[in-house]
């Protein structure tokens, strides 16, 4: 039988229905491409030229509250609008099967600051303000899964200047779309395959095992794990799971929140460290659909995207083959998992 740990392979995502190559000899390549610069962090605990700190004027023209906590706004430069005409685009021969398909897509796009703390992160902030976070989360899904013609509300957080935040205040963002994005009707797809076939979530049998391994385990709290998915695309990423299988952040207890404030401090804490640096990423959730249907086949969990490959200036770039072919990566989600835990 071959090594996963020696020769190149192919690895199965099971949530994403997705096959990776995984290249683990490759890890010695010399690297003459970009280095980047690491930004030093210098921010003041307010600054007057920010468009997301208290009492500050944004660029939409509107000025931000003197908000003491979490800040919620929609978002002046929306992807997506509310008020969009439903209907389908077709274009082409009417007896031929449409090759140029279009349709309306509406939607929420809202902005999330953590803290009105401009020189915070999300591994800076205590426990409680962390918790007040997930508290808002929660209070958007509900919000904006509420609303007429929304069918999804997902959450995330750029991070860092190298992953495409436009600002290094504490933030996240939500955007709640008529539509399931493609990644959530894949995952969609396999939970509900899954629990159709063995009663349980996809996700539930997937811990388990890995608690058993342990070798991709990160760290866990008594509600939440992270870990390095055995099928790691980008060379830190990791997924946090929920022990107990809730479809979404509001289905959360009070010690469920508490834990997922937990291992959001620990893991972007880890992250940090890895490098010495304020480690980018883009991190998100993914919720069920808000379709009014109950989904037990749908379990909580968030990614973590981190671009960075071997330091704090070389990142991972998803080009030639990973572009046309599939993903790859060099070094293995097990190297990966104990770099992170710190081995
Ligand atoms: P990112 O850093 O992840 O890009 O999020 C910042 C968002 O803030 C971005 O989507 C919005 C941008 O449209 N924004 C406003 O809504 N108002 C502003 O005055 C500037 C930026
Ligand atoms: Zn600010």
């Amino acid at each position: 039988m071959f090594s996963l740990t020696d020769h190149p392979h192919r690895r199965y995502n099971p949530l994403s229905d997705e096959w990776i190559l995984v290249s683990p000899h490759r890890t010695k390549r010399p690297w003459q491409g970009q280095v980047e610069v690491p930004p030093t962090d210098t921010r003041p605990p307010h600054d007057p030229e920010c468009y997301l700190c208290p009492g500050n004027e944004r660029s939409g023209g509107l000025r931000n509250p003197d908000y003491q906590g979490v800040f919620v706004f929609d978002n002046d430069f929306a992807a997506l609008l509310p008020d969009v005409p439903a209907g389908e685009y077709v274009a082409g021969r009417s007896d031929a099967p449409p090759l140029l398909r279009a349709y309306a897509e509406r939607g929420i796009c809202r902005v999330i600051c953590f803290s009105p703390r401009h020189d915070m992160a999300l591994a800076m902030l205590d426990l409680p303000t962390i918790r007040t976070v997930v508290d808002a989360w929660a209070a958007q899904t509900l919000d904006l899964g509420g609303q007429a013609g929304i069918g999804y509300v997902q959450i995330f957080e750029n991070r860092g200047a190298m992953m495409g935040a436009s600002n290094p205040h504490p933030h996240g963002q939500i955007w709640a779309t008529g539509s399931l994005p493609l990644h959530v009707s894949r995952e969609l797809a396999t939970q509900q395959a899954h629990f159709a076939a063995t009663g349980r979530t996809l996700l539930g049998d997937y811990l388990e095992l890995e608690l058993r391994l342990g070798e991709r385990v990160i760290c866990a709290n008594a509600q939440f794990v992270a870990l390095v998915p055995f099928w790691a695309v980008w060379p830190f990423e990791t997924l946090i799971v929920s022990r107990r299988a809730v479809p979404d952040i509001p289905a959360l207890t009070k010690s469920e929140r508490a834990g997922l404030a937990d291992i959001l401090k620990r893991i972007t804490t880890r992250y940090d460290a890895l490098f010495n640096v304020s480690f980018p990423y883009s991190m998100g959730f993914h919720q069920s659909p808000r379709d009014g249907a109950a989904h037990p086949e749908w379990h909580l969990h968030a990614h973590f995207y981190p671009p960075l490959l071997r330091s704090a200036t070389v990142r991972k770039f998803m080009v030639g083959f990973e572009l046309l072919g599939e993903p790859q990566r060099d070094i293995t989600p097990e190297q990966a998992a104990a770099w992170l835990k710190g081995g």
